[in-house]
């Protein structure tokens, strides 16, 4: 078989699992998951390699409808991949598809609709991605798909949770792609930066873990990543999770310092899993206000576009 490559965006609802896709296929986590919507701020940039292909996989943030000038920005992300790839994977949430046949509902509310029309009028192939299998009757599939035909007659039910049903994803993105090289070296896993990836490892603890409005008001920042001991097998790294207000941060600290020794002892085992090696994790909880307003914590964020 010809060997082929080419980029293909994830984007969808917010807590529709693209990011925990986008980790099923790379095969290590590199892009934060958490059972909160809205977690992927920035698009991130993950490689699928197969012995048959290598596919650039654009994670992106949940499309919903923003009212604030930081999550318009999340979702314009999204938005602007739609020019840079060479299909879609729009992944559904397929319990939610099942609730809404049920209940009578659109299966598709207005912002999907939106992408749907956009997608097709630049002509992109559309793969539907039925995503979360492990939750819902196997019955229960064939209705939605039913319903999703006049969309895509491209339809991959799948769990990137349990890691089932992948190879039709791989069947069905192989099919659109053009025949040519791989594009980056095939043992690279990603081409965002090691700090980039660990800051998202820690924020990703502090959204699960953490309730109401703190996940949405943290941002991590890695002040420090010394490799000098890395041959030795050890990385030391320095975070600062910033907050907006003093009571986020009690928090994130937790009474006795419990909650941030959880975050961080969690954070250094994927962390040390990415990496490779022995970490040690100082995490450091700092109120910087309207850090979602600033624009030299953003540039330093990789959040000002
Ligand atoms: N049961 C089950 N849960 C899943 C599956 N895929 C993702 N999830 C869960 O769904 C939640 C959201 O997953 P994410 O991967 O963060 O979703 P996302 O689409 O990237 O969300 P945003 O970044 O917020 O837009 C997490 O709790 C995941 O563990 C799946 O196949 N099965
Ligand atoms: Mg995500």
């Amino acid at each position: 078989m010809p060997f082929r490559s080419g980029t293909v965006a994830l984007i969808g609802r917010p807590n529709a699992g693209k990011s925990s896709l986008l980790n099923a296929l790379v095969g290590e986590r590199i892009a934060a998951v958490s059972r909160r919507p809205q977690t992927t701020r920035n698009r991130v940039l993950g490689l699928w390699n197969t012995p048959e292909m290598q596919v650039v996989v654009l994670d992106t943030p949940g499309l919903h409808d923003a009212w604030t000038a930081f999550n318009q920005r999340m979702v314009t992300v999204s938005e602007g991949v739609l020019g840079e790839v060479d299909a879609i994977c729009w992944i559904l949430d397929l319990p939610a598809l099942v609730a809404a046949l049920a209940g009578g509902e659109p299966i598709l509310d207005g912002p999907l609709s939106n992408v749907r029309d956009r997608v097709v009028a630049r002509g992109l192939p559309l793969v539907l991605v039925l995503n979360k299998t492990d939750l819902v009757p196997k019955e229960e599939l064939l209705p939605v798909m039913a319903a999703l035909a006049e969309i895509s007659p491209v339809i991959v039910p799948l769990s990137a949770k349990k890691r089932t049903g992948l190879a039709s994803l791989e069947r069905a993105v192989s099919r659109v792609l053009p025949v040519q090289p791989a594009l980056y070296p095939q043992d690279q896993l990603t081409t965002e930066t090691e700090r980039f990836i660990v800051a998202e490892l820690i924020r990703e603890r502090v959204m699960e873990h953490t309730e109401q409005e703190v996940p949405y008001a943290t941002a991590v920042e890695i002040e420090r990543f010394d490799e000098s001991s890395r041959e030795a097998g050890k990385v030391h790294i320095h975070a600062r999770i910033l907050v907006e207000k003093e009571s986020q941060k009690a928090i994130v600290i937790g009474q006795g310092g419990r909650m941030i020794k959880k975050i961080g002892t969690e954070a250094r085992q994927s962390i040390a899993g990415l990496l490779g090696c022995q970490v040690r994790l100082d995490l450091f909880v700092v109120v910087e206000r309207d850090w979602t307003r600033n624009p030299r914590l953003l540039k330093e964020l990789g959040l000002d576009g």
